[in-house]
């Protein structure tokens, strides 16, 4: 592909993502293996689910590469059978975590890690519409 094309695609693939986000839908598309409800977490797909609370429903999933280091997990800490922390790990260590802090089946807060403890950036939709509207760098001066 000749850099001319590569730049075209990219433009493409930008406007896909705009339009998506003002169709009011999640403001970034998730991860193919993230899901809201907690039922769509099943062992038979390779997940280690857990009920902490003893309430019946899964508030716990863990997601390991192969080999058998941290990948996602994801945990549902209102206890509502919706998600609401997903946290993004390579190579064992913390690189992203997205967080749906109202609770209404949407990411509003997203939160970029390096060193598996270091934020340098994260990105809010403060207004819960879909759309981020904050965002906050500390990886440049
Ligand atoms: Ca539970
Ligand atoms: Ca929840
Ligand atoms: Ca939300």
């Amino acid at each position: 592909m000749t850099h001319r094309n590569a730049v075209l695609v990219l433009v493409v693939v930008l406007t896909a993502v705009v339009m998506t986000s003002a169709d009011h839908g999640p403001a970034k598309p998730l991860h193919p293996d993230q899901h809201f409800d907690v039922t769509a977490y099943r062992e038979s797909d390779g997940w280690i689910i857990a009920d902490t609370n003893g309430d019946g429903m899964t508030d716990y999933a863990l997601k390991l590469d192969h080999d058998m280091r941290k990948q996602l997990e994801a945990i549902d800490f209102s206890n509502d059978g919706r998600m609401d922390n997903f946290y993004f790990y390579r190579r064992e260590a913390l690189i992203r975590e997205e967080i749906d802090t109202n609770h209404d089946g949407r990411i509003d807060l997203w939160v970029y890690i390096e060193g598996g403890v270091y934020i340098v950036r994260y990105e809010r939709d403060t207004n819960h519409d879909g759309t981020i509207d904050f965002v906050r760098r500390f990886d440049e001066q």
